[in-house]
């Protein structure tokens, strides 16, 4: 008997143990900023003020509750195990009442669930009010792509597709940017804030990603709207979802932060209408064609012949 009561405390520390390893581990292996890490453990490294505190929220509040509960229950569990069981209890008790226990194990829960509600509300509600807005764009979900619009700068829906592998390899980044990177980021200026209205056009979709805090549905038919406001220059990684059909893991988010110089700069490039700058080059290899095809044009006949 006093052999199994060892056995059992020497497990109750070996899991005691292992818990407080891989907690102290954790922020360790989460390194990278805005992509998910290999063999990581915890969440992705906060971007922007809701990912921080949903961070907060996460670690500090609903982490330790969450572990005493469970040890609790554990410790509750082996004790009714080792103490209780056939041989070292042989003749039960017939209660099947108590007012005292009964009452602390519903007051008990209702005051735990009402402290978290304190700083899930808070959250919520962070969530809920957007700050003042420094630029609004638009992201709408498609099967299987996003389209990015920033309705203030004029700029008309950018399409935005994943980037295939090989061309990942090519452009010589990591393998594992692959299904993240993305042929046209989302490009904001850096500690503005952004608002996103999100929605879809076939399926739901849901704009999510983490380094920001961001998770919203993508419902078509309706305006959803989020906001973030980047703390740091730099490129991170998101995905849709939202189960929404069989390339559901093909419609990576990429939002490029950067200096509101470079943005001004992105949204002149975006605004230039594309075909006086592609049409450049050819209208001056072929001045000598203008003239004779424009005395042609008159003549359908001979436009047809040719
Ligand atoms: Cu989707």
């Amino acid at each position: 008997m006093k052999a199994k009561v060892k056995g059992m405390r020497w497990l109750a520390m070996a899991l005691a143990a292992g818990l407080t390893t891989m907690m102290s581990a954790a922020p360790a292996l989460a390194a990278n900023m805005g992509q998910p890490t290999d063999g990581a453990l915890g969440l992705q490294p906060a971007a922007s003020p809701l990912k921080v505190h949903a961070i907060f929220f996460h670690d500090m509040i609903l982490l330790p509750i969450i572990t005493v509960i469970s040890l609790f229950v554990l410790g509750l569990l082996i004790w009714c195990i080792v103490r209780f069981n056939r041989k070292a209890n042989p003749v039960p008790a017939k209660f099947s009442h108590n007012t005292f226990v009964e009452i602390v194990w519903t007051v008990v829960p209702v005051l735990i669930l009402m402290f978290i509600a304190i700083f899930s509300f808070r959250l919520l509600f962070e969530y809920n009010d957007t700050p003042k807005v420094d630029l609004t764009v638009k992201a709408i979900g498609y099967q299987w792509y996003w389209g990015y619009e920033y309705p203030d700068q004029d700029i008309g829906e950018i399409t935005s597709n994943m980037m295939a592998e090989e061309d990942v390899k090519a452009a010589g980044l990591p393998e594992s940017l692959y299904r993240l990177k993305a042929t046209e980021p989302l490009v904001v200026p850096v500690n503005k804030v952004v608002r996103v209205q999100v929605t879809a056009v076939d399926v739901i979709h849901a704009f999510a990603l983490p380094a920001f805090g961001l998770k919203t549905d993508a419902v078509p038919g309706r305006l959803n709207e989020t906001w973030f406001r980047a703390d740091r220059v730099g490129t991170f990684y998101g995905q849709c979802s939202e189960l929404c059909g069989i390339n559901h893991a093909f419609m990576p988010i990429e939002i490029k932060v950067v200096s509101q110089a470079d943005f001004d700069a992105w949204v002149a490039s975006k605004k230039a209408p594309p075909a006086p700058a592609a049409a450049a080059p050819a209208a001056a290899e072929t001045p000598a064609a203008t003239p004779t095809s424009a005395p042609a044009a008159p003549s359908g006949a001979s436009a047809a012949n040719l």
